[in-house]
């Protein structure tokens, strides 16, 4: 009964499939890795069928016939089924991947451009998140900034843009409803988005061993209605000005939200939504 514990059931209502969907574009994700999984289950079933016939075919009433596999015909076949599998599967998955990836998740040109779009740089370090919304200003770094510490808070239905970085190590920055993981790198600026389609609070985890407390990094998201985040965040950012302080040099990280943007910035595709990429370099201050 004492060893119970080590089998990892999942918890009440989260079962042992992909965490529940909240994202516009998460499907598209489900959908590369569901059918990653129906190839990986399929050749399964074919190599164990393959050595089943072949046990059952070649027992002891058959005696064994020897072959280095170096005839023209042997190589063909080995050739030939090493390449259905690579043009076929790994080819297909490939190519569904870049598409998904062009047109939806690294299209950051499309999300900065629509309306309503929240910004959101997230400094990862040992262990929590801080968040920053550039406030009423539209500006990152200035008193109106919204500073918060493990809670991030977005509104339903349009793009929320986040560049990530750490000032000590790897972090990762992970909304599994969300379909979201970036890392965090010391260092380095990088960028994921999404569109929450439903509101409600949702967990973020590090999913990236970073020190004995790694655990201990679990945010909170919070999707609220369009017109009750607005409210939220303008109650947000006149108490961040009150609590600003000049002289509290530790506060003031931010970094230029444009040079990050620009740099990754192709032109724009055409629609879909959500997404992640890594481009830039450069340090918090
Ligand atoms: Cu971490």
């Amino acid at each position: 009964m004492r060893f119970l514990p080590l089998l990892a059931a999942p918890l009440e209502g989260h079962g042992w499939g992909m965490p529940h969907d909240a994202s516009l574009d998460g499907w598209r994700i489900d959908d590369l890795i569901n059918e990653t999984s129906l190839y990986v289950i399929l050749l399964f079933v074919i190599m164990v069928a393959w050595m089943l016939w072949a046990c059952l075919q070649h027992g002891e009433r058959h005696p064994a016939r020897f072959d280095h596999g170096t005839s023209r015909g042997s190589i063909t076949v080995a050739l030939g089924i090493a390449a259905a599998i690579f043009f076929v599967v790994d080819g297909r998955l490939l190519v569904n991947s870049i598409l998904v990836w062009n047109h939806v998740f690294g299209n950051f040109a499309w999300a900065e451009t629509q309306p309503g779009v929240v910004r959101i740089e997230i400094n990862a370090h040992q262990w929590s998140w801080a968040a920053r919304y550039p406030g009423p200003d539209g500006k990152f770094g200035t008193q109106d900034d919204i500073v918060t510490l493990n809670d991030v808070t977005v509104p339903q239905g349009v793009p929320v843009i986040f560049q990530v970085a750490s000032i000590d190590v790897l972090h990762s920055f992970n909304i599994p409803n969300m379909r979201v993981k970036m890392d965090a790198v010391p260092g380095m600026i990088n960028r994921v988005w999404f569109v929450a389609k439903e509101t409600g609070q949702f967990d973020i985890g590090c999913a990236q061993h970073c020190g004995a407390n790694h655990y201990k990094m679990r945010g909170v998201l919070t999707v609220l209605p369009r017109e009750q985040w607005e409210r939220w965040s303008a109650a947000a950012s006149a108490n961040s000005a009150v609590a600003y302080d000049p002289e509290d040099k530790d506060a003031h990280w931010a970094w230029d939200w444009e040079k990050h943007a620009r740099i990754c910035s192709r032109s724009i595709r055409s629609r879909p939504a959500s997404g992640s990429s890594t481009c830039s370099r450069a340090t918090t201050r």
